[in-house]
């Protein structure tokens, strides 16, 4: 018989050696809000500094191994710049992760891009998105991530069912162009930068869209793209117990899409998302989730916000591989509240710090990824490399 604490110590390594999280090629960039940025000066403004960036991220946590990219910021001339990648691939040992369109930069979007009530425009955006399939296939990359920023200010201003057509058409058309191993997620947010109709606004739309796309598509929650008072876990649920569950895009608010850290505001949040996940597969439900982070980081330094938030989600992500969820079937069935309660929040207060820390240990890690990172000077170096040159702004206010 082994004792509570190895039993317990062999979960928490089957939680972590199964969870690995994708992070941001944006995060490293500098950006900020629309009143404009703090430079920073070892942020990364080239592609190679931004793999740099994620290499010692992965080095440090060792669950990094694949960097998001954004075609217009990280391959500004399409599918020409992919052999670049594909040599920083190499040196750096980090693999191109999903790649995400912009369709929301270009001064012809003004008025939206794959909803443009112009049929030039229509396909110009449809062009981006197939370019961006192909660019996934260049570089072996399997998930599409499209969050698409169309909509409109104004009531009246704009059909809101002919533009769903549009966007039924143009997501059909992507998914007949996806290999066979690519899968398209769809992002959804209910208001910003249009304030008064999103076209894809909650993930009612996104699962509808997904579904009518094909069989390859799926949903992608970005926590950060809800309504303050939004049950998200439930929304969760829905989407494991509905087999639409793409991907995640994690970040934390306090009010909208803020883009703050994982967990820096509300860590019972994605505790509670992850129960619901880790409850799905306990159930045998057959799940297919891409982790992925979303942020930008303004005021916390670039590398150490990615570090501290990689760390934060492994915590989170072990807090609720641990819930006896035996046990709580027990108290749920019995409708024995207190109990069941009790149960739940107990395992999101319990201190998982002495498991990570001992699985990293046991995995050849740095026991403190954030201490490992101050005592490299990492940061230090890229600044004094990085800090003389005119710091150019990439990525988005
Ligand atoms: C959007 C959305 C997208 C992200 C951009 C930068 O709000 O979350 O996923 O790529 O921001
Ligand atoms: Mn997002
Ligand atoms: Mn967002």
């Amino acid at each position: 018989m082994k004792d509570p604490e190895s039993a317990t110590f062999d979960l928490a390594c089957k939680a972590l050696d199964a969870f690995q999280i994708e992070i941001p090629s944006w995060g490293f960039a500098n950006t900020g809000t629309r009143f404009g940025k703090f430079v920073q000066a070892a942020a990364a403004s080239t592609i190679e500094e931004k793999f740099a960036d994620a290499a010692e991220v992965n080095r440090l946590t060792g669950v990094t191994p694949t960097l998001a990219l954004h075609v217009l910021w990280d391959l500004p001339n399409g599918l020409a710049d992919a052999p670049e990648v594909k040599e920083l691939e190499q040196r750096f040992g980090i693999r191109s992760g999903s790649i995400n369109p912009n369709l929301f930069q270009d001064q012809e979007y003004k008025f939206g891009s794959l909803c443009n009530p112009a049929q030039a425009i229509r396909q110009q955006a449809l062009r981006h998105m197939l370019d961006s399939i192909e660019i996934g296939k260049a570089l072996g990359s399997r998930d599409i991530s499209l969050w698409l920023a169309d909509g409109s200010n104004y009531p009246g201003t704009q059909s809101i069912r002919k533009r769903i057509g549009w966007l039924q058409d143009a997501l059909s058309v992507c998914h007949e162009h996806l290999a066979p191993d690519q899968r398209l997620l769809i992002e959804y947010k209910p208001f910003e930068p249009a304030f008064y109709h999103t076209d894809i606004a909650d993930w009612g739309m996104s699962s509808h869209l997904a579904r009518h796309a094909g069989p390859q598509a799926r949903v992608l929650v970005d926590t950060g793209h809800h309504y303050t008072a939004q049950n998200i876990e439930q929304i969760v649920a829905w989407l494991l117990h509905t087999g639409m569950l793409g991907g995640f895009h994690f970040n934390d608010r306090r009010y909208a899409d803020d883009d703050l850290t994982l967990g820096s505001i509300d860590p019972y949040q994605i505790f509670r998302i992850f129960h619901e996940i880790h409850a799905a597969a306990g159930d045998g439900l057959a799940l297919d989730i891409a982790y992925m982070i979303d942020q930008s980081h303004n005021l916390k330094g670039k590398v150490e916000a990615m570090v501290q938030t990689v760390v934060t989600a492994q915590e989170l992500y072990l807090k609720a591989a641990l819930v006896d969820r035996e046990r709580l079937a027990v108290h749920q069935q019995s409708c024995d509240l207190v109990a069941a309660e009790e149960l739940f929040r107990g395992a999101f207060w319990r201190d998982v710090r002495p498991l990570t820390r001992a699985w990293r240990e046991a995995r050849g890690l740095p026991a403190d990824p954030l201490a490992a990172l101050a005592a490299s000077g990492y940061v230090e170096r890229a600044a004094r490399e990085r800090g003389s040159r005119s710091a150019a702004v990439s990525s988005y206010a």
